[in-house]
C-alpha cells in the first residue's frame, strides 16, 4: 500500500541566473530553491520524506506539450554567449535563458515526472518537487514568464499516456495565471483546470483578456478551465478558503479525479513582492490537506513561483509537513472573505453554473459592476512602500506563535469488552479507567440511573482517560465505541466545557435522542445533521436536514463544502466532538469524509462517538484518524437532490448573516461593515504589528552603525 510522501531536490536546477540587467526577472533567483530546502532541513522534514532523485526529461517528454522547433530554441541556448542569450530571451515576454537553462528545464521536469512515477506506480502516497525553472506560463511554441518547459502540463499529459488517467486535477495556487496550462487543455475535458490569480481587471501581469471568469474551456472541455480572477490585492486566508469551498473544491469533487497535480507557487503568500496577497504560510497546510481528499490522496507538488525567500520557505514547509500527514496549524485571522473576494466568486460559480451539476441550483445575484465597490482603499494602501524586511520581522514573530508540537500518539480508542477491530498502526486501545468516584464528580447532571449500568460505567471511565489525554494533547484525536451515543456526548460536552477549551464544536449526526442538560459555562456550536429537525433554531443550535439514499453514490459533499466546513472554519475550534445517532441519513462514506476534512482543524483534537453496535463504521474511521494511507476514497459522487438543497437553503439565509465564511456571492448583507472590518484586520494587524517591530529593529539598527 501507498505511503510516505517524496520530495524531489537538486540543488544543480540552481546552476542558471540572470546575466544581465532586467528588473522584471531579477527576482528569479537561485537561492529560491536553496533557502526553501534549508528550511525544510531546520523543521526536519527532509530526512521524513522518501528522497527521490531528478533525471533530465527525454525529447519525446518535452514534445508531448511543446513544438519540435521551441525544443531546438532552447537546446540551441546551451551554446549561446550572453549576447545571443539575450537576444533569444528578449523573443519571448519575461523570461530569460542561460547556458544551463535547457540542463535545469530537463531536471526540473524530470524531477516533476519522477514524482509522478513514484506516486502513480503507489511507492509513495505524495510529494512534492522543488524545482526551478517553473513552468505554467510557458506555452507551446515559446518560454513566457520566467517558465522553460510546462512541467505540470507536461506531468498530465503524461500520466495521461502512460497510466491511462481520464481524469486529472490541476490546481495552480500561484498568483499568476498559468495561462500556458489553459493554453494546453482549453479543449480537454480530461484535465480540470483552476486558477486564481492577481488580475485588478486586466492591469496585472500577463494583462490577458482569457484570465477572467468567463474563459471556461472550448468544445469538449468547456467547463472544465476555471478561473478565478483577484481584483484587489490583499487576498488573505479566508479569501483563498472560501474560494476553496465555494468554488474549487466542490467541482472537483464532482469531477473526481484521479491525479491531483498542484502548480504550488507562493508568490501568492504574504509578503510576496509580486503577489502582494496576505494569505499567511499556513494556510498552505489547509489548501493541501483539502486537496489530500481526492484522488486517494494522490497529490503531486510542483513549485512554481515565490519570491519573498523567507514566505516562500515557510509554505513551502506547511506543505511539506502536510503531506506527511501532521496536524494542521490553525489558521489566524479574522474568517470574513472581502467583499472584492466574494464578487469573483460568484461570478466564476455563475459562469460554470451550466456545466456543473453542483451548480444546478446556484442562485444568481445580479452581476455587480465591476468596478464600482469595495475595498478600494485597501488596494492603494498596499500600492506604496512594499517592504520585503517588514515582511520577514512580521513572519518571524508569526511562525514562533505557531503549535508544531505532534502529540505522542494519533490515535486512542474506547472499545467495548470483547470487540476486537482490525486497528491501524498507531492505535492505542485504552485499557486505563477512570474511578467511580471521579466519575460521578464529573457527571453531576447526568441521572443517577444511567451510571448504574456497568458498561456505562466501563465507557465513561476509559473516555475520561482518553479526554483528558486529549486535553493536555497527549494524543491527537480518539474514537469512543459506546453502549449510549447521547449519555457519553453530554458527558464528554459537559467535560470539554468545563475544560480551559474556548470554543468547542459538536456534531452530531443522526437521531441522538435529548441531549442532557448541560450548564452554558463554555462557548460551543452544536450542529445537528439528521432527517428531521424541531422548530427552532439559534446560532449555537444549528440543526441541517439532509438525507442520502442508501446504496447510491453520496451528495454529501455538497453540505460538507457549502455549509459544514465554512461555518467550521468561521467558528475556529479549539475541540470537536463528533457523535453519531440512530436513523441517520448518511453513509459511512460520507462521516469518513467529514471526519478526513475537519481534522484540519482545532490541531486535529477530535472525539468521535459512535455507537458500540456500528464496528464496521468505527473500523473506517480509525482508519481516518489514523491517518492510513491508501484509506482515502471517497468518489465517485452524485448531485444533490432539490430536496436535500432546499431545505439546506432555508437554513443557509438564516444563518449566513452570522458565519460570513457561508457566503458565496458578492451581495453581501452590509459591504459597509465588511469593508471596515477587512481594513482593521489585513492593514492594521498585519501592518502595524510588523511595523511598530520593524522600526524597533531599524532603530536598533542605527544605533550600531
Ligand atoms: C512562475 C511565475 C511570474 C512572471 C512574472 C513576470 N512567473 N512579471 O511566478
Ligand atoms: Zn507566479
Amino acid at each position: 500500500m501507498a505511503c510516505g510522501t517524496a520530495l524531489v531536490y537538486d540543488e544543480e536546477m540552481m546552476s542558471y541566473k540572470l546575466l544581465w540587467d532586467d528588473p522584471e526577472c531579477s527576482i528569479e533567483v537561485p537561492e529560491r530553491l536553496s533557502s526553501s530546502y534549508k528550511r525544510l532541513q531546520d523543521y526536519d522534514l527532509v530526512k521524513r520524506c522518501i528522497q527521490l532523485p531528478v533525471r533530465e526529461a527525454t525529447d519525446e517528454e518535452i514534445t508531448l506539450v511543446h513544438s519540435h522547433d521551441y525544443l531546438q530554441v532552447v537546446k540551441s541556448t546551451q551554446t549561446m554567449n550572453e549576447k545571443e542569450l539575450k537576444e533569444i530571451s528578449q523573443k519571448y515576454t519575461a523570461v530569460f535563458y542561460h547556458q544551463n537553462s535547457f540542463r535545469c528545464a530537463k531536471l526540473s521536469l524530470g524531477g516533476t515526472l519522477q514524482l509522478v512515477d513514484a506516486i502513480l506506480t503507489r511507492e509513495v502516497q505524495n510529494g512534492m518537487a522543488i524545482v526551478r525553472p517553473p513552468g505554467h506560463h510557458s506555452q507551446r511554441n515559446q518560454g513566457n514568464g520566467f517558465c522553460v518547459f510546462n512541467n505540470v502540463a507536461i506531468a498530465a499529459e503524461y500520466a495521461k499516456k502512460k497510466y491511462k488517467l481520464e481524469r486529472i486535477l490541476i490546481v495552480d495556487w500561484d498568483v499568476h495565471h498559468g495561462q500556458g496550462i489553459q493554453y494546453i487543455f482549453e479543449e480537454d475535458p480530461s484535465v480540470l483546470y483552476f486558477s486564481w490569480h492577481r488580475y485588478e481587471h486586466k492591469t496585472f501581469w500577463p494583462y490577458l483578456r482569457e484570465s477572467d471568469y468567463d474563459v471556461i474551456g472550448r468544445g469538449k472541455g468547456t467547463g472544465f478551465n476555471i478561473n478565478l480572477p483577484w481584483n484587489k490585492v490583499g487576498m488573505g486566508n479566508a479569501d483563498y478558503i472560501a474560494a476553496f469551498f465555494h468554488v474549487l473544491l466542490p467541482l472537483a469533487f464532482e469531477f473526481n479525479p484521479e491525479l491531483v497535480l498542484v502548480s504550488a507557487g507562493y508568490d501568492s503568500a504574504i509578503g510576496d513582492p509580486e503577489g502582494r496577497m496576505c494569505a499567511t504560510p499556513e494556510c498552505f497546510s489547509h489548501l493541501t490537506n483539502m486537496l489530500m481528499n481526492l484522488a486517494g490522496g494522490k497529490l503531486c507538488a510542483v513549485l512554481e513561483g515565490g519570491y519573498n525567500l523567507r514566505s516562500l520557505a515557510e509554505s513551502v514547509c506547511m506543505t511539506v509537513r502536510t503531506l506527511l500527514g501532521d496536524p494542521l496549524p490553525r489558521l489566524t485571522g479574522e474568517m470574513t472573505p472581502c467583499h472584492s473576494a466574494l464578487e469573483s466568486i460568484q461570478n466564476v460559480r455563475a459562469a460554470h453554473t451550466p456545466y456543473w451539476k453542483c451548480l444546478l441550483y446556484n442562485e444568481i445575484k445580479s452581476a455587480h459592476d465591476p468596478s464600482s465597490e469595495g475595498d478600494s482603499q485597501h488596494s492603494s494602501d498596499q500600492q506604496q512602500n512594499f517592504d520585503t524586511a517588514m515582511f520577514d520581522i512580521f513572519l518571524d514573530s508569526h511562525m514562533k506563535k505557531i503549535e508544531f508540537a505532534v502529540p505522542p500518539l494519533r490515535t486512542c480508542a474506547v472499545l467495548p469488552e470483547g470487540c476486537c477491530l482490525a486497528l491501524p498502526d498507531g492505535v492505542l486501545v485504552e485499557e486505563k479507567t477512570a474511578t467511580r468516584e471521579h466519575i460521578i464528580a464529573c457527571s453531576s447532571s447526568l441521572p443517577n440511573e444511567l451510571l448504574e449500568k456497568e458498561t456505562m460505567l466501563a465507557t465513561l471511565g476509559k473516555m475520561l482517560v482518553i479526554l483528558n489525554k486529549l486535553l493536555e494533547y497527549q494524543t491527537m484525536n480518539s474514537i469512543v465505541l459506546s453502549p449510549d451515543s447521547s449519555v457519553c456526548a453530554t458527558f464528554a460536552i459537559k467535560h470539554v466545557l468545563a475544560s480551559p477549551v474556548k470554543r468547542l464544536l459538536c456534531i452530531n449526526i443522526g437521531d441522538l435522542g435529548i441531549l442532557h442538560e448541560f450548564d452554558n459555562d463554555g462557548e460551543y456550536v452544536c450542529l445537528n445533521i439528521c432527517g428531521t429537525y424541531p422548530t427552532g433554531m439559534s446560532n449555537r443550535q444549528i440543526y441541517l436536514k439532509w438525507t442520502e439514499s442508501p446504496n447510491e453514490y453520496s451528495s454529501f459533499f455538497y453540505i460538507i463544502f457549502c455549509c459544514i466546513l465554512p461555518l467550521a472554519y468561521n467558528y475556529q475550534p479549539d475541540f470537536i466532538i463528533i457523535t453519531t445517532g440512530s436513523n441517520r441519513t448518511i453513509g459511512d462514506k460520507d462521516i469518513s469524509l467529514l471526519i478526513s476534512l475537519l481534522q484540519g482543524l482545532a490541531n486535529g483534537r477530535i472525539l468521535t462517538i459512535i455507537p458500540e453496535t456500528e464496528p464496521k463504521l468505527g473500523q473506517k474511521l480509525v482508519k481516518c484518524l489514523s491517518d492510513s494511507p491508501g484509506e482515502k476514497h471517497f468518489g465517485p459522487h452524485r448531485a444533490p437532490s432539490l430536496e436535500n438543497i432546499q431545505n439546506l437553503k432555508e437554513k443557509l439565509d438564516i444563518i449566513e448573516k452570522e458565519w460570513k465564511m457561508l457566503q458565496c456571492s458578492g451581495a453581501v448583507n452590509d459591504p459597509q461593515e465588511l469593508r471596515t472590518k477587512r481594513l482593521k484586520n489585513r492593514n492594521m494587524i498585519v501592518m502595524e504589528q510588523a511595523k511598530a517591530q520593524g522600526q524597533t529593529v531599524v532603530g536598533q539598527r542605527g544605533r550600531r552603525i
